[in-house]
């Protein structure tokens, strides 16, 4: 038994944002329903393709688990379909540039007559504003949301993230909205509308900058690479590698960095420990110095410190200081590459990283579900191709006879 068996999805999402949210509700043991146009299916199916003509990994790594119904939607007979699989599902989930659905000709309100339990969930890349109308990707969102301009060093531009905070962070957003509603309705047997804007998910990512942003109004940011030498400005600035808890840290170098753009390792100087990092770098005259035996007589030489630090880290690999570091309670990591992460032996045991088998592309890696659920264990099965399901679904979800799938199909509608 699956935490969300027995919910069905109507899924409309496409690209990134609302298939990572669908994705996560099929791990869980929703039925998740991908509805694509005929034809050509999710945009990404051919985006970025490694393979000629085979799913692109950018799919099949975002819509795993979930069965394929082509249909057009902008077709009347497409449309009839559209509202039988509405009146059948528990959730319709969209990531349309705004107002999509609508043209369509299903509303909020017309949604909640063909079916008044209908969770309707939507990623868009705005809130209610002067941008509502706008197309919004990922780099769109970190640049709107202050994930760019806190990121980066500080006398560069800003910088966005690797992380997907925009699309991925998002769809993480929209499926705890999901179970929410769908929770609330186990009282209410109402359905509700659940929108989530990408620039309000990166806002809500970055909620320590715009406190940072209000601190900044009574003094310096004293954990900031900023303090005390250089000045501030009035806005949160980016604050390049230091850590953003009050802690110094840094990424220094370790032993082959001049080959390794990898060979790198965060190390944080936490008060509590810095007896034992002082010791292991060799500044065992640190500890009796009053010029360094206080966090606030370090503070202005953080740069110092971490130049003395990295002197000793590129002596050793990223994970022998790791291995150093660790007894001595020194919080730290290394930064690891997407190479090295593939091969993670722990992150394989655990399904984070999961080999998945393809029938066009044969087998390829991707990230399983991140969340753990103890009694609802999650099996990662391959992304369908377009319109696998299409018979299936017609069949046996709406009871349309053989007679009535081959009429749809010759119509235009599926
Ligand atoms: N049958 C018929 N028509 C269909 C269909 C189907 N099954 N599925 C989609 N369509 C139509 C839509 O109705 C829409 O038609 P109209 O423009 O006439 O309303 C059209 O296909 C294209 O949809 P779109 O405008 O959403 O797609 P786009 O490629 O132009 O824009 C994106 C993509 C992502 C910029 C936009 O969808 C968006 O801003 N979404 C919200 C924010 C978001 O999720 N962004 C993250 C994307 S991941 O990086």
């Amino acid at each position: 038994m699956k935490a969300l068996e027995g919910v069905r999805i109507l899924d409309m999402t496409h690209v990134q944002s609302g298939p990572t949210c669908t994705q996560l509700l099929a791990w869980f043991g929703a039925d998740v329903i991908k509805v694509e146009r005929p034809g050509k299916g999710d945009a990404t199916r051919s985006q970025l393709r490694d393979i000629p003509d085979v799913d692109s990994l950018y799919f099949t790594m975002l819509n795993h688990n979930k069965r394929s119904v082509t249909l057009n939607t902008k077709h009347d007979g497409g449309k009839a379909i559209f509202t039988r699989l509405l009146e059948t599902c528990d959730v319709i989930a969209e990531n349309f540039a705004p107002g999509a659905l609508d043209r369509m000709g299903f509303s909020w309100e017309r949604i909640q007559e063909i079916n008044p339990r209908i969770i309707y969930a939507s990623v868009k890349g705005f809130g209610p504003g002067p941008y509502e109308d706008c197309k919004v990707y990922e780099n769109v969102a970190q640049c709107t949301g202050g994930g760019a301009s806190t990121t980066g060093f500080p006398d560069g531009p800003p910088v966005v993230a690797g992380a997907q905070i925009g699309d991925s962070g998002t769809g993480l957003h929209l499926a705890l909205g999901i179970v929410t509603a769908l929770f609330q309705r186990e009282t209410t047997g109402r359905g509700q509308r659940v929108v989530c804007a990408m620039q309000d998910g990166v806002l809500n990512l970055c909620r320590v900058k715009l406190r940072d942003q209000q601190r900044l109004t009574h003094g310096p940011l004293k954990e900031y690479p900023q303090y005390p030498n250089d000045t501030f400005g009035e806005a949160t600035p980016r604050a390049g590698n230091a850590s953003g808890g009050g802690q110094p840290g840094w990424i220094v170098k370790c032993k082959g960095w001049e080959t390794d753009p990898d060979a790198y390792i965060y190390v944080i100087a936490q008060a509590a420990a810095f007896d034992g990092l002082a010791r292991v770098i060799g500044h065992e005259d640190w500890l009796d110095d009053p010029d360094w035996n206080t966090p606030a007589a370090r503070l202005p030489k953080i740069e110092k410190m971490f130049a003395e630090i990295e002197r000793w880290t590129k002596t050793m690999s990223k994970f022998e200081v790791m291995e150093t570091l660790n007894p001595l309670n020194v919080p730290c990591g290394p930064v690891l590459s997407m190479k090295e992460l593939s091969k993670e032996p722990s992150l394989r045991a655990t399904g984070t990283v999961v080999e998945v088998d393809h029938p066009t592309r044969g087998a390829y890696l991707s990230v399983g579900n991140p969340i753990k659920l103890s009694d609802s264990p999650v099996e990662v099965t391959r992304s369908p191709l377009l319109g696998e399901h299409t018979d299936e679904i017609l069949r046996d979800v709406l009871g349309m006879d053989e007679a009535a799938v081959a009429a749809a199909k010759a119509d235009g509608a599926v």
